[in-house]
């Protein structure tokens, strides 16, 4: 099997809730291993820079304030395609569209309060796992 490497951030609004042990066992119970991991604020400027596709969206100031409302954990995770494999653990962007037993369905508050972040890509995942670890903090 190849494996591969998916970025994800457990969000202020889980974090909040004391809920990042509850979605690691979700995470690692779909049998995707946590290699990297870290609780960070993360500044206005990281925010901006990681959402930067959503600049001209308009909930972007929202998404950005709820982003660095409290800490989040940033993670990077590995399987077998783990790209699609955490999409589908995480469950559709708004959790009223989420499939029964996903991330968003059991914990998110509403659509931008979704409790996780996972990469849409293969490219974005590589991209985001650099913005936030070298690669000797991945240990697989
Ligand atoms: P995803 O996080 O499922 O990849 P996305 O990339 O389309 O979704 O959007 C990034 C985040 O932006 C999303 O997790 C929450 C926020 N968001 C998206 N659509 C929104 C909306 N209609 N209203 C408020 N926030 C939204
Ligand atoms: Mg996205």
């Amino acid at each position: 099997l190849y494996m591969s490497r998916t970025f994800s951030i457990i969000k202020p609004d889980a974090t909040r809730r004391n809920l990042t042990g509850a979605i690691n066992a979700v995470i690692e119970a779909a049998g995707l291993r946590i290699v990297a991991q870290r609780r960070i604020k993360l500044t206005q400027a990281q925010a901006e820079t990681f959402y930067g596709v959503h600049s001209e969206r308009s909930f972007f100031g929202e998404l950005v304030a709820q982003m660095t409302s409290e800490p989040v954990v940033v993670q990077v995770l590995e399987a077998d395609n783990a790209v699609p494999k955490y999409r589908e653990v995480m469950g559709a962007t708004n959790p009223e569209n989420a499939a029964e037993g996903t991330i968003r369905k059991l914990f998110a508050l509403n659509v931008g309060e979704n409790s996780v972040h996972g990469s849409d890509s293969d490219e974005n995942a590589a991209l985001e796992i650099a913005q936030f670890f070298a690669e000797e903090e991945i240990v697989g």
